[in-house]
């Protein structure tokens, strides 16, 4: 039996997807390094550092940047993704998500946060959303990243579930892999092609709710 709910942030929860690429491709351009939409997809869900890695390998350039000089790109990046997440206002939580949430509280669901972003609290109180994830996976303690389902696990652990009980919900490639591979039912949101391994597919987050996700799980 289904207990608990383990969220993705970085678009399920909110747009913020949009600014993390926009701020990579920032990135992408001063480095000179090709942009592309598989590498958009490819970095949703994964760490800083490995985003930029990934960036650089794209453009053949990893070996030209020091460790340091990763450091400084990489927080460059964070600084331009900070300057839009401080516009950021609860006009900024995606469709159905709000009620959602409220639906999966008051039928008793646990829930808690999965996502790789250092900046997770910080965008949760921007949308004045912090009271529905006490429990949070901090990224800091993590020893390997998505698609590793080391995340997910810990998603469930903070809310005393075994994985079997619990729900991801995601929209990265990367991130249903974690979920499938810690023993999960997932739900991919966003494009089918994308997230074929998922168990549950929506369009978009409008369409996600209990009764929609019991259904597909008949
Ligand atoms: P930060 P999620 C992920 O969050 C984003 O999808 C990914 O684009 C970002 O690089 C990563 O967080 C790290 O974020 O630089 O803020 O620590 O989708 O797992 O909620
Ligand atoms: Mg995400």
């Amino acid at each position: 039996d289904i207990k608990g709910f383990v969220f993705d942030l970085d678009g399920v929860i909110t747009d913020t997807s949009v600014f993390h690429s926009q701020a990579w491709h920032q990135v992408a351009d001063k480095v000179g390094a090709p942009w592309s939409k598989e590498l958009e997809d490819g970095l949703k869900g994964i760490s800083r550092m490995d985003s930029l890695e990934m960036i650089l390998k794209a453009g053949n350039l990893s070996d030209q940047y020091t460790e340091d000089q990763k450091i400084a790109l990489a927080t460059e990046k964070n600084t331009n993704y900070l300057k839009l997440v401080d516009q950021m206002t609860p006009d900024n939580i995606l469709p159905g998500i709000k009620d959602f949430l409220d639906d999966i509280q008051s039928h008793g669901y646990l829930l808690s946060l999965a996502s790789a972003s250092k900046n997770a609290p910080k965008v949760l109180e921007k949308l004045q959303l912090t009271t529905y994830f006490p429990k949070i996976v901090d990224p800091k303690t993590l020893s390997k990243g998505k698609p590793d389902p080391e995340i997910y696990l810990k998603g469930a652990e903070l809310i005393n579930l075994k994985p079997e009980q619990c729900i991801g919900v995601e929209d990265a490639g990367a991130g249903v892999e974690s979920i499938n591979a810690a023993g999960e039912t997932s739900i991919g949101i966003g494009d089918k092609q994308i997230l074929k391994d998922a168990d549950i597919n929506f369009e978009d987050t409008g369409e996600m709710t209990l009764t929609n996700i019991q259904k597909q799980m008949a």
